[in-house]
């Protein structure tokens, strides 16, 4: 799976062709049994603007909260930042956290890296202009992949920035892989700023996920929309339903699409079946305890140097050094 830090600057898409990554994707996943579509393909247009809801309704805590301990303890997290760093961000989503960065720790350049390159490029020249004094180098690529930094940041000391528990969509052997090359590319004695959603209330969670508004529902649901649009999918919205559960052995929440009755459905110019009840795996949405995510961490190559937290316990900013 590949995700990217959302944003709702990702372009809508044209009619793509039938050996694109979606179309060969969404045909793997809904042959696989159980059937499964990657959260990658949440963030078209509409999904992206959706997610943005989200992350301000009164039940999805993450955003508020780690917003919250990124201002709160600032002064503290930017003592973990050495002077004249260059602050390497892991997909660029709003510039909101960045900002809060900025604002407080000693940053000479600031590198982010992005899949959309026209976003990254307008977000590099939004901070140009509110930070005059910071080297704005973007980087054009998928930073699950391997990628280089600019040359001028070669010589600076590196900072990776990775806000948003973007890391818990990623499977665990793939939340390791990341962070091993993310210790290659930042390099012995770099930092890395993540943020971490904490395990918690059974009840939190659901709430998070099922919420009263509807909104994760339809950014749920959007997946289908996108497949019948860029696809020529038949998907009937209103014969699948979104459930989201807490997987408590897994220690994630699951997203799914359950199929309210036996169906038949088009895609990509096949046909594939639903039983009554079936499900299509959308998101998984790992939550950590910090001893999990310090053996996540240590394991890639990684330790611990600061941890910041909520008074609830429900989130978590780490800092951490390569070793
Ligand atoms: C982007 N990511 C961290 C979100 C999450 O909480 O896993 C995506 C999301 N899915 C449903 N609501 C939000």
């Amino acid at each position: 799976m590949n995700v990217h830090t959302p944003s709702a600057a990702h372009k809508a898409k044209p009619i793509v062709a039938k050996d694109s990554s979606f179309a060969l994707d969404a045909i793997e996943g809904l042959t696989h049994e159980p059937k499964r579509l990657s959260p990658k393909y949440f963030y078209d247009d509409a999904g992206s603007d959706l997610f943005e809801q989200i992350t301000r309704l009164p039940e999805y805590y993450p955003t508020r909260t780690e917003l919250g301990i990124l201002t709160e303890r600032a002064a503290e997290i930017a003592a973990a930042i050495p002077k004249n760093a260059a602050l390497v961000e892991f997909g660029a989503g709003a510039t909101t956290k960045v900002r809060l960065l900025l604002a407080s720790a000693p940053i000479k350049a600031y590198v982010p890296v992005d899949i959309s390159g026209d976003f990254v490029a307008a977000q590099a020249d939004a901070l140009r202009a509110d930070f005059p004094q910071l080297d704005v180098h973007p980087v054009h690529a998928d930073f699950t992949q391997a990628f280089t930094l600019p040359d001028a940041v070669r010589d600076l000391p590196k900072v990776g920035f990775f806000p948003g528990s973007t890391l818990g969509n990623f499977e665990p052997h793939e939340a390791a892989r990341f962070m091993r090359q993310a210790a290659e590319l930042l390099g012995r004695g770099a930092t890395m700023i993540v943020g971490v959603d904490l395990e918690k209330d059974e009840r939190v969670l659901h709430a998070a996920y099922n919420d009263a508004a509807g909104v994760t529902a339809k950014f749920n649901l959007n997946l289908l929309v996108r497949m019948n649009r860029e696809l020529g999918a038949n998907f009937d919205l209103s014969s699948f339903v979104h459930r989201a559960i807490y997987n408590r052995e897994q220690h994630r929440i699951e997203m799914h699409l359950i199929s309210r009755k036996a169906q038949a459905v088009r895609v990509c110019g096949r046909t594939f079946h639903f039983r009554a009840g079936e499900s299509i795996h959308t998101e998984n949405s790992y939550k950590f305890t910090p001893d999990r995510f310090r053996a996540l961490a240590q394991g890639a190559g990684w330790s611990e140097i600061g941890r910041w937290s909520d008074a609830r316990g429900l989130f978590a900013v780490i800092a951490l050094r390569a070793i």
